[in-house]
Protein backbone atom coordinates (compact mmCIF):
# COMPACT_ATOMS: atom_id res chain seq x y z
CA UNK A 1 0.00 0.00 0.00
CA UNK A 2 1.11 3.68 -0.58
CA UNK A 3 2.65 5.20 2.08
CA UNK A 4 3.12 8.35 1.09
CA UNK A 5 0.31 10.84 -0.43
CA UNK A 6 0.74 11.37 -4.16
CA UNK A 7 1.58 14.19 -5.74
CA UNK A 8 -0.67 17.26 -5.94
CA UNK A 9 -2.61 15.95 -2.91
CA UNK A 10 -3.54 18.93 -0.72
CA UNK A 11 -2.84 18.46 2.91
CA UNK A 12 -3.87 20.94 5.65
CA UNK A 13 -6.27 22.23 7.95
CA UNK A 14 -9.79 23.70 8.21
CA UNK A 15 -11.96 26.35 10.18
CA UNK A 16 -14.72 28.62 9.93
CA UNK A 17 -15.98 32.08 10.73
CA UNK A 18 -18.47 31.81 13.45
CA UNK A 19 -16.00 29.08 15.53
CA UNK A 20 -12.86 31.33 14.87
CA UNK A 21 -13.10 35.16 13.91
CA UNK A 22 -15.08 36.75 16.78
CA UNK A 23 -15.44 40.74 16.32
CA UNK A 24 -18.72 40.26 15.95
CA UNK A 25 -19.79 43.53 16.28
CA UNK A 26 -16.46 44.93 13.92
CA UNK A 27 -15.74 45.88 11.00
CA UNK A 28 -19.77 46.72 9.83
CA UNK A 29 -20.54 43.06 10.28
CA UNK A 30 -24.09 41.98 10.80
CA UNK A 31 -25.46 39.81 13.34
CA UNK A 32 -26.16 36.08 11.46
CA UNK A 33 -28.68 33.40 12.73
CA UNK A 34 -26.04 31.86 15.01
CA UNK A 35 -25.47 35.46 17.32
CA UNK A 36 -29.02 35.25 17.69
CA UNK A 37 -28.87 31.50 18.80
CA UNK A 38 -26.24 31.89 21.24
CA UNK A 39 -27.40 34.43 22.56
CA UNK A 40 -30.29 32.81 23.87
CA UNK A 41 -30.49 31.23 26.73
CA UNK A 42 -30.37 27.37 26.82
CA UNK A 43 -28.98 27.51 23.58
CA UNK A 44 -25.23 25.99 23.81
CA UNK A 45 -23.91 24.61 26.32
CA UNK A 46 -22.23 27.37 29.24
CA UNK A 47 -23.94 29.86 27.39
CA UNK A 48 -20.84 30.34 25.05
CA UNK A 49 -21.27 32.64 22.12
CA UNK A 50 -18.85 33.08 19.50
CA UNK A 51 -18.60 37.10 20.25
CA UNK A 52 -14.52 36.90 21.03
CA UNK A 53 -13.86 33.47 19.88
CA UNK A 54 -10.77 32.94 19.19
CA UNK A 55 -10.09 36.16 17.90
CA UNK A 56 -9.04 35.30 14.58
CA UNK A 57 -10.70 38.89 13.59
CA UNK A 58 -7.53 40.39 15.12
CA UNK A 59 -5.13 37.59 15.14
CA UNK A 60 -5.08 36.35 11.36
CA UNK A 61 -1.69 37.53 10.50
CA UNK A 62 0.00 35.54 13.13
CA UNK A 63 -2.49 32.77 12.71
CA UNK A 64 -1.21 32.87 9.07
CA UNK A 65 1.90 32.94 10.07
CA UNK A 66 1.74 30.12 12.54
CA UNK A 67 0.12 27.86 9.50
CA UNK A 68 3.53 28.44 7.78
CA UNK A 69 4.98 27.04 10.41
CA UNK A 70 3.36 23.80 10.52
CA UNK A 71 3.70 23.50 7.34
CA UNK A 72 0.23 23.90 5.95
CA UNK A 73 -0.16 23.68 2.00
CA UNK A 74 -3.77 24.18 2.18
CA UNK A 75 -6.47 26.26 4.59
CA UNK A 76 -9.61 25.77 4.59
CA UNK A 77 -12.36 28.54 5.91
CA UNK A 78 -15.53 30.60 5.40
CA UNK A 79 -16.83 33.77 5.08
CA UNK A 80 -19.58 35.06 7.13
CA UNK A 81 -22.30 36.39 5.05
CA UNK A 82 -23.35 39.22 7.52
CA UNK A 83 -19.49 40.53 7.73
CA UNK A 84 -19.12 41.15 3.54
CA UNK A 85 -22.99 41.79 3.30
CA UNK A 86 -24.97 42.51 6.60
CA UNK A 87 -28.39 42.59 6.04
CA UNK A 88 -28.28 39.26 2.87
CA UNK A 89 -29.10 41.36 0.77
CA UNK A 90 -28.29 45.02 -0.81
CA UNK A 91 -25.12 47.07 -0.12
CA UNK A 92 -21.89 44.80 0.41
CA UNK A 93 -19.30 45.78 3.47
CA UNK A 94 -15.81 46.41 1.93
CA UNK A 95 -14.34 46.43 5.30
CA UNK A 96 -15.56 43.06 5.47
CA UNK A 97 -14.56 42.19 1.55
CA UNK A 98 -10.80 43.52 2.77
CA UNK A 99 -10.61 41.88 5.59
CA UNK A 100 -10.91 38.11 3.60
CA UNK A 101 -8.45 39.27 0.67
CA UNK A 102 -6.21 40.06 3.66
CA UNK A 103 -5.77 36.44 4.81
CA UNK A 104 -5.51 35.35 0.83
CA UNK A 105 -2.94 37.02 0.25
CA UNK A 106 -1.39 36.46 2.91
CA UNK A 107 -1.85 32.93 2.47
CA UNK A 108 -0.84 33.01 -1.09
CA UNK A 109 2.54 34.65 -0.01
CA UNK A 110 3.17 31.83 2.39
CA UNK A 111 2.44 29.58 -0.45
CA UNK A 112 -0.85 28.11 1.61
CA UNK A 113 -3.57 27.25 -0.76
CA UNK A 114 -6.87 28.66 -0.17
CA UNK A 115 -10.27 26.82 -0.19
CA UNK A 116 -12.88 29.29 0.22
CA UNK A 117 -16.67 28.11 1.47
CA UNK A 118 -19.55 30.83 1.15
CA UNK A 119 -21.40 29.28 3.92
CA UNK A 120 -20.89 27.52 7.40
CA UNK A 121 -24.14 28.38 8.75
CA UNK A 122 -24.09 32.16 9.45
CA UNK A 123 -26.81 33.14 7.72
CA UNK A 124 -27.26 36.71 8.06
CA UNK A 125 -30.44 37.11 10.44
CA UNK A 126 -32.26 39.69 8.80
CA UNK A 127 -32.66 37.08 6.06
CA UNK A 128 -33.79 34.37 8.32
CA UNK A 129 -36.50 37.44 9.80
CA UNK A 130 -37.55 37.18 6.25
CA UNK A 131 -38.46 33.06 5.83
CA UNK A 132 -34.48 31.79 6.05
CA UNK A 133 -33.90 28.58 3.99
CA UNK A 134 -37.76 28.27 3.70
CA UNK A 135 -37.65 30.90 1.48
CA UNK A 136 -36.33 30.93 -2.22
CA UNK A 137 -35.33 34.06 -2.03
CA UNK A 138 -32.87 33.06 0.15
CA UNK A 139 -31.50 30.80 -2.72
CA UNK A 140 -31.70 34.15 -4.79
CA UNK A 141 -29.58 36.01 -2.10
CA UNK A 142 -27.32 33.67 -1.92
CA UNK A 143 -26.17 33.07 -5.38
CA UNK A 144 -25.88 37.22 -5.67
CA UNK A 145 -23.40 36.87 -2.75
CA UNK A 146 -21.60 33.96 -4.21
CA UNK A 147 -21.22 35.96 -7.92
CA UNK A 148 -19.86 39.24 -5.94
CA UNK A 149 -17.62 37.13 -3.62
CA UNK A 150 -16.14 34.93 -6.54
CA UNK A 151 -15.87 38.49 -8.72
CA UNK A 152 -13.86 39.79 -5.45
CA UNK A 153 -11.53 37.08 -5.09
CA UNK A 154 -11.98 34.43 -7.99
CA UNK A 155 -8.52 35.29 -9.28
CA UNK A 156 -6.85 34.25 -6.07
CA UNK A 157 -9.16 31.51 -5.11
CA UNK A 158 -9.66 28.36 -7.88
CA UNK A 159 -11.53 26.07 -5.18
CA UNK A 160 -14.49 27.19 -4.45
CA UNK A 161 -17.02 25.63 -1.86
CA UNK A 162 -20.95 26.62 -1.94
CA UNK A 163 -22.38 24.84 1.58
CA UNK A 164 -20.81 23.31 4.44
CA UNK A 165 -23.01 20.22 5.25
CA UNK A 166 -26.49 21.16 4.18
CA UNK A 167 -27.63 18.19 6.08
CA UNK A 168 -26.60 20.08 9.56
CA UNK A 169 -28.08 23.13 8.21
CA UNK A 170 -31.43 21.74 7.31
CA UNK A 171 -31.96 18.46 9.82
CA UNK A 172 -29.80 19.79 12.49
CA UNK A 173 -31.44 23.56 12.03
CA UNK A 174 -34.42 23.24 10.69
CA UNK A 175 -35.48 19.61 12.24
CA UNK A 176 -33.95 18.80 15.33
CA UNK A 177 -33.65 22.46 16.58
CA UNK A 178 -30.16 21.54 17.94
CA UNK A 179 -28.75 24.75 15.72
CA UNK A 180 -29.87 27.67 14.76
CA UNK A 181 -32.76 28.90 13.62
CA UNK A 182 -33.72 26.07 16.17
CA UNK A 183 -36.76 25.00 14.20
CA UNK A 184 -38.04 21.95 15.06
CA UNK A 185 -40.01 20.70 12.21
CA UNK A 186 -39.57 17.50 10.16
CA UNK A 187 -40.83 19.09 6.56
CA UNK A 188 -39.00 22.29 7.19
CA UNK A 189 -35.86 20.27 7.97
CA UNK A 190 -37.06 18.45 3.90
CA UNK A 191 -37.95 22.38 2.79
CA UNK A 192 -34.85 24.16 3.86
CA UNK A 193 -32.38 20.92 2.33
CA UNK A 194 -34.20 21.12 -1.01
CA UNK A 195 -33.62 24.88 -0.73
CA UNK A 196 -29.76 24.79 -0.13
CA UNK A 197 -29.67 22.38 -3.16
CA UNK A 198 -31.41 24.28 -5.08
CA UNK A 199 -28.83 27.30 -4.27
CA UNK A 200 -25.81 25.23 -4.44
CA UNK A 201 -27.17 24.51 -7.93
CA UNK A 202 -27.82 28.24 -9.18
CA UNK A 203 -24.65 29.28 -7.25
CA UNK A 204 -22.32 26.86 -9.00
CA UNK A 205 -24.33 28.00 -12.52
CA UNK A 206 -23.71 31.40 -12.11
CA UNK A 207 -20.09 31.03 -11.01
CA UNK A 208 -19.27 28.79 -14.32
CA UNK A 209 -21.29 31.27 -16.39
CA UNK A 210 -18.59 33.82 -15.88
CA UNK A 211 -15.03 31.57 -14.57
CA UNK A 212 -15.76 28.37 -16.09
CA UNK A 213 -12.21 27.96 -15.12
CA UNK A 214 -13.23 27.80 -11.06
CA UNK A 215 -13.98 24.45 -9.45
CA UNK A 216 -16.93 24.79 -7.74
CA UNK A 217 -18.03 22.07 -5.00
CA UNK A 218 -20.65 20.75 -2.12
CA UNK A 219 -18.97 19.68 1.32
CA UNK A 220 -21.18 17.22 2.79
CA UNK A 221 -21.01 15.28 6.01
CA UNK A 222 -21.64 11.87 6.21
CA UNK A 223 -23.28 9.28 8.08
CA UNK A 224 -21.87 5.50 7.43
CA UNK A 225 -25.22 3.56 8.22
CA UNK A 226 -25.07 -0.29 8.48
CA UNK A 227 -27.80 -2.31 9.21
CA UNK A 228 -27.93 -4.01 12.74
CA UNK A 229 -28.92 -6.90 11.18
CA UNK A 230 -27.90 -7.57 7.49
CA UNK A 231 -29.96 -10.46 7.04
CA UNK A 232 -33.40 -8.84 8.43
CA UNK A 233 -34.86 -6.99 5.46
CA UNK A 234 -36.32 -4.35 8.23
CA UNK A 235 -33.15 -2.73 9.66
CA UNK A 236 -31.45 -3.09 5.88
CA UNK A 237 -34.82 -0.77 5.07
CA UNK A 238 -33.89 1.09 8.25
CA UNK A 239 -30.39 1.53 7.16
CA UNK A 240 -30.99 2.56 3.23
CA UNK A 241 -33.52 5.53 4.91
CA UNK A 242 -30.99 7.16 6.70
CA UNK A 243 -28.67 6.57 3.94
CA UNK A 244 -30.97 8.41 1.54
CA UNK A 245 -31.95 11.22 3.86
CA UNK A 246 -27.90 12.01 4.90
CA UNK A 247 -25.81 11.08 2.00
CA UNK A 248 -27.65 10.40 -0.97
CA UNK A 249 -30.18 13.43 -0.95
CA UNK A 250 -27.15 15.52 -1.62
CA UNK A 251 -25.26 14.29 -4.11
CA UNK A 252 -27.85 12.24 -6.17
CA UNK A 253 -29.76 15.23 -8.25
CA UNK A 254 -26.06 16.89 -8.79
CA UNK A 255 -25.37 13.50 -10.87
CA UNK A 256 -28.57 12.05 -11.80
CA UNK A 257 -31.29 15.23 -11.63
CA UNK A 258 -33.39 13.13 -8.53
CA UNK A 259 -33.78 12.37 -5.21
CA UNK A 260 -33.33 9.04 -4.14
CA UNK A 261 -36.44 6.95 -4.80
CA UNK A 262 -37.05 5.95 -1.18
CA UNK A 263 -37.99 9.19 0.57
CA UNK A 264 -41.08 9.78 -1.08
CA UNK A 265 -42.75 6.08 -0.09
CA UNK A 266 -40.85 6.76 3.40
CA UNK A 267 -41.96 10.20 4.32
CA UNK A 268 -45.76 10.13 2.12
CA UNK A 269 -47.00 10.55 5.99
CA UNK A 270 -45.31 13.89 6.19
CA UNK A 271 -44.95 15.89 2.94
CA UNK A 272 -46.38 15.47 -1.01
CA UNK A 273 -42.93 17.37 -1.98
CA UNK A 274 -44.60 19.83 -3.70
CA UNK A 275 -41.97 22.20 -2.51
CA UNK A 276 -39.88 20.94 -4.92
CA UNK A 277 -40.91 23.00 -8.35
CA UNK A 278 -40.90 21.70 -11.93
CA UNK A 279 -37.65 22.55 -13.47
CA UNK A 280 -35.46 22.39 -9.82
CA UNK A 281 -34.05 18.43 -10.61
CA UNK A 282 -32.90 19.86 -14.07
CA UNK A 283 -31.17 22.45 -12.67
CA UNK A 284 -29.36 20.49 -10.45
CA UNK A 285 -28.59 17.80 -12.56
CA UNK A 286 -25.04 18.15 -13.67
CA UNK A 287 -24.08 21.15 -11.09
CA UNK A 288 -20.92 20.27 -9.17
CA UNK A 289 -16.85 19.72 -10.43
CA UNK A 290 -16.34 18.37 -6.97
CA UNK A 291 -17.70 16.64 -3.31
CA UNK A 292 -16.06 17.28 0.20
CA UNK A 293 -16.41 14.46 2.55
CA UNK A 294 -16.31 15.83 6.27
CA UNK A 295 -16.09 12.48 8.25
CA UNK A 296 -16.25 11.50 12.14
CA UNK A 297 -18.11 8.59 13.12
CA UNK A 298 -19.56 5.41 12.14
CA UNK A 299 -23.71 4.07 12.66
CA UNK A 300 -25.38 1.43 13.02
CA UNK A 301 -29.47 1.22 13.01
CA UNK A 302 -32.25 -0.86 13.20
CA UNK A 303 -36.08 -1.39 12.67
CA UNK A 304 -37.90 -1.18 15.80
CA UNK A 305 -41.42 -0.41 16.31
CA UNK A 306 -41.49 -0.13 19.86
CA UNK A 307 -39.09 2.85 19.80
CA UNK A 308 -38.61 4.51 22.93
CA UNK A 309 -40.92 1.95 24.88
CA UNK A 310 -38.22 0.45 26.18
CA UNK A 311 -34.71 1.35 26.59
CA UNK A 312 -32.35 -1.37 25.63
CA UNK A 313 -28.51 -0.90 26.76
CA UNK A 314 -27.48 -0.41 23.19
CA UNK A 315 -30.43 1.79 21.97
CA UNK A 316 -29.22 5.40 21.85
CA UNK A 317 -30.19 8.65 20.29
CA UNK A 318 -27.74 10.16 17.92
CA UNK A 319 -26.22 13.34 16.71
CA UNK A 320 -26.02 14.96 20.60
CA UNK A 321 -29.63 16.14 20.35
CA UNK A 322 -31.43 16.15 23.79
CA UNK A 323 -34.06 13.65 24.34
CA UNK A 324 -37.00 15.02 24.49
CA UNK A 325 -36.45 17.31 21.40
CA UNK A 326 -36.97 16.62 17.82
CA UNK A 327 -35.40 13.93 15.46
CA UNK A 328 -33.50 15.29 12.88
CA UNK A 329 -34.48 12.27 10.95
CA UNK A 330 -38.33 12.99 9.34
CA UNK A 331 -39.75 9.48 8.76
CA UNK A 332 -37.42 7.77 11.36
CA UNK A 333 -40.93 6.65 13.89
CA UNK A 334 -39.62 3.15 13.59
CA UNK A 335 -35.86 3.72 13.36
CA UNK A 336 -33.65 3.60 16.33
CA UNK A 337 -29.59 4.18 16.30
CA UNK A 338 -27.39 1.80 18.18
CA UNK A 339 -24.64 2.61 20.77
CA UNK A 340 -21.25 2.45 19.39
CA UNK A 341 -18.84 -0.35 20.50
CA UNK A 342 -15.25 0.37 21.37
CA UNK A 343 -13.13 3.88 22.20
CA UNK A 344 -15.50 7.42 22.33
CA UNK A 345 -14.27 10.60 21.70
CA UNK A 346 -14.91 13.41 23.97
CA UNK A 347 -18.03 14.09 21.57
CA UNK A 348 -19.29 10.88 22.16
CA UNK A 349 -18.36 9.67 18.93
CA UNK A 350 -17.02 6.42 18.11
CA UNK A 351 -13.77 5.75 16.33
CA UNK A 352 -13.62 3.60 12.73
CA UNK A 353 -11.48 4.59 10.03
CA UNK A 354 -12.50 1.38 8.08
CA UNK A 355 -16.01 3.04 7.99
CA UNK A 356 -14.53 6.20 6.85
CA UNK A 357 -12.15 4.19 4.21
CA UNK A 358 -15.74 2.50 2.64
CA UNK A 359 -17.10 6.11 2.89
CA UNK A 360 -14.78 7.17 0.59
CA UNK A 361 -15.31 4.15 -2.36
CA UNK A 362 -19.14 4.89 -1.97
CA UNK A 363 -19.18 8.49 -2.81
CA UNK A 364 -16.13 7.57 -5.55
CA UNK A 365 -18.36 4.87 -6.96
CA UNK A 366 -21.63 7.13 -6.68
CA UNK A 367 -20.80 10.12 -7.82
CA UNK A 368 -17.30 9.67 -10.01
CA UNK A 369 -16.49 13.01 -8.90
CA UNK A 370 -12.89 14.43 -7.45
CA UNK A 371 -13.11 14.02 -3.69
CA UNK A 372 -11.87 16.57 -0.86
CA UNK A 373 -11.37 15.26 2.37
CA UNK A 374 -12.71 18.94 3.57
CA UNK A 375 -12.58 17.95 7.79
CA UNK A 376 -11.65 14.77 9.96
CA UNK A 377 -10.60 14.98 13.24
CA UNK A 378 -11.16 14.73 16.96
CA UNK A 379 -12.12 15.96 20.23
CA UNK A 380 -10.24 15.48 23.43
CA UNK A 381 -10.07 16.62 27.03
CA UNK A 382 -6.92 18.51 26.63
CA UNK A 383 -4.81 20.04 29.13
CA UNK A 384 -1.66 21.92 29.45
CA UNK A 385 0.52 19.09 31.07
CA UNK A 386 3.35 20.53 33.88
CA UNK A 387 5.66 20.10 31.12
CA UNK A 388 3.73 23.25 28.79
CA UNK A 389 2.96 20.54 26.48
CA UNK A 390 -0.23 19.03 25.43
CA UNK A 391 0.08 15.50 25.05
CA UNK A 392 -2.83 14.43 23.15
CA UNK A 393 -2.09 10.99 21.11
CA UNK A 394 -5.19 10.06 21.02
CA UNK A 395 -5.88 12.59 18.43
CA UNK A 396 -2.79 11.55 16.71
CA UNK A 397 -3.68 7.86 16.90
CA UNK A 398 -6.79 8.96 15.49
CA UNK A 399 -5.35 10.89 12.47
CA UNK A 400 -2.81 8.38 11.85
CA UNK A 401 -6.07 5.82 11.05
CA UNK A 402 -7.89 7.96 9.17
CA UNK A 403 -4.87 9.19 7.04
CA UNK A 404 -3.96 5.52 6.40
CA UNK A 405 -7.68 4.84 5.28
CA UNK A 406 -7.50 7.55 2.81
CA UNK A 407 -4.41 6.35 1.30
CA UNK A 408 -5.95 2.70 1.34
CA UNK A 409 -8.99 4.63 -0.51
CA UNK A 410 -6.93 6.02 -3.06
CA UNK A 411 -5.11 2.72 -3.74
CA UNK A 412 -8.50 1.06 -4.50
CA UNK A 413 -9.07 3.52 -7.16
CA UNK A 414 -10.94 6.51 -5.33
CA UNK A 415 -10.05 9.97 -6.38
CA UNK A 416 -9.15 11.12 -3.50
CA UNK A 417 -7.25 15.12 -3.63
CA UNK A 418 -6.51 16.71 -0.47
CA UNK A 419 -7.06 16.15 2.96
CA UNK A 420 -8.27 18.96 5.48
CA UNK A 421 -7.53 18.29 9.48
CA UNK A 422 -10.52 19.41 11.38
CA UNK A 423 -9.12 21.41 13.04
CA UNK A 424 -6.48 23.91 13.20
CA UNK A 425 -6.82 24.99 16.38
CA UNK A 426 -9.52 24.84 19.07
CA UNK A 427 -12.84 26.95 18.61
CA UNK A 428 -16.70 27.32 19.37
CA UNK A 429 -18.12 23.98 18.63
CA UNK A 430 -21.35 25.19 18.09
CA UNK A 431 -23.93 23.96 20.45
CA UNK A 432 -21.14 22.40 22.64
CA UNK A 433 -19.63 25.55 22.95
CA UNK A 434 -15.91 26.20 23.76
CA UNK A 435 -16.11 22.84 26.36
CA UNK A 436 -14.85 20.33 22.96
CA UNK A 437 -11.45 20.90 21.94
CA UNK A 438 -10.87 19.68 18.02
CA UNK A 439 -7.95 21.96 17.62
CA UNK A 440 -3.93 20.76 16.71
CA UNK A 441 -3.74 23.60 18.87
CA UNK A 442 -4.91 24.72 21.90
CA UNK A 443 -6.45 28.23 22.35
CA UNK A 444 -6.53 29.41 25.92
CA UNK A 445 -9.84 31.41 26.43
CA UNK A 446 -9.05 33.63 28.40
CA UNK A 447 -5.88 35.01 27.30
CA UNK A 448 -6.39 33.76 23.71
CA UNK A 449 -3.04 32.27 23.26
CA UNK A 450 -2.12 29.42 20.64
CA UNK A 451 0.16 26.65 22.46
CA UNK A 452 0.50 24.31 19.84
CA UNK A 453 -0.11 20.41 20.72
CA UNK A 454 1.61 17.28 20.29
CA UNK A 455 -0.80 16.61 17.29
CA UNK A 456 0.55 20.22 15.57
CA UNK A 457 4.07 19.15 15.99
CA UNK A 458 3.04 15.39 14.16
CA UNK A 459 1.37 16.90 11.83
CA UNK A 460 3.99 19.35 10.72
CA UNK A 461 5.86 16.44 10.70
CA UNK A 462 3.58 14.54 8.50
CA UNK A 463 3.55 17.60 6.57
CA UNK A 464 7.03 17.70 5.75
CA UNK A 465 7.42 13.86 4.85
CA UNK A 466 4.14 13.83 3.03
CA UNK A 467 4.20 10.57 5.10
CA UNK A 468 1.49 9.52 7.61
CA UNK A 469 4.44 10.40 10.58
CA UNK A 470 5.11 7.78 13.76
CA UNK A 471 3.38 8.67 16.48
CA UNK A 472 6.97 9.31 18.64
CA UNK A 473 7.64 12.71 16.94
CA UNK A 474 10.16 14.96 18.91
CA UNK A 475 8.19 17.84 20.45
CA UNK A 476 9.82 20.81 21.66
CA UNK A 477 9.17 21.46 25.74
CA UNK A 478 7.51 23.76 26.99
CA UNK A 479 5.71 23.67 23.45
CA UNK A 480 5.42 26.59 21.57
CA UNK A 481 2.71 29.26 21.53
CA UNK A 482 1.22 32.33 19.67
C1 LIG B 1 -18.74 19.48 11.43
O1 LIG B 1 -20.03 19.08 11.64
C2 LIG B 1 -18.75 20.96 11.20
O2 LIG B 1 -18.62 21.27 9.83
C3 LIG B 1 -17.75 21.70 12.01
O3 LIG B 1 -18.07 23.05 11.98
C4 LIG B 1 -17.72 21.13 13.41
O4 LIG B 1 -16.94 21.89 14.28
C5 LIG B 1 -17.20 19.74 13.32
O5 LIG B 1 -17.97 18.98 12.46
C6 LIG B 1 -17.14 18.99 14.65
O6 LIG B 1 -18.40 18.78 15.16
O7 LIG B 1 -24.51 10.23 15.12
O8 LIG B 1 -23.56 10.76 17.26
O9 LIG B 1 -22.23 9.66 15.60
C7 LIG B 1 -20.14 17.71 11.90
C8 LIG B 1 -21.56 17.31 12.03
C9 LIG B 1 -20.99 15.38 13.27
C10 LIG B 1 -23.09 15.54 12.11
C11 LIG B 1 -21.22 13.93 13.47
C12 LIG B 1 -23.28 14.08 12.32
C13 LIG B 1 -22.84 12.28 13.79
C14 LIG B 1 -22.80 12.12 15.29
N1 LIG B 1 -21.69 15.88 12.14
N2 LIG B 1 -22.62 13.66 13.51
S1 LIG B 1 -23.30 10.60 15.86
Amino acid sequence: MTSRFPDGFLLGAATASYQIEGGATEGGRGASIWDTFSHTPGKVVGGDTGDIACDHFHRWQSDVDMMADLGLEAYRFSIAWPRVQPTGTGEFNDEGIEFYKGIIARLKDKGITPLVTLYHWDLPQALDDAGGWLSRDTVDAFVAYAVRMVQELGDDVEMWTTFNEPWVASFVGYGAGAHAPGHADDVEALVAAHHLNLAHARAYRAIKSFRPDLQVGLVNNCHTPRPWDPSNPKDVWASAHIDALANTFFHEPFIRGTYPAVLKPNTAHLTDWSFVHDGDLAEMHGAVDWFGVNYYASHLVRHNPHKGAATSDVATLADGHKAGANSPWPGDEEIEFMRPLGKLTAMGWNIDPDAFHAHLLKIHRETGKPIYVTENGSAWDDVIAEDGRIHDADRIDYFRGHLAAVLKAIDEGADVRGYMAWSLMDNFEWAQGYAKRFGMVHVDYDTLVRTWKDSAYWYRETLRTREIAPADIDVETPARTY
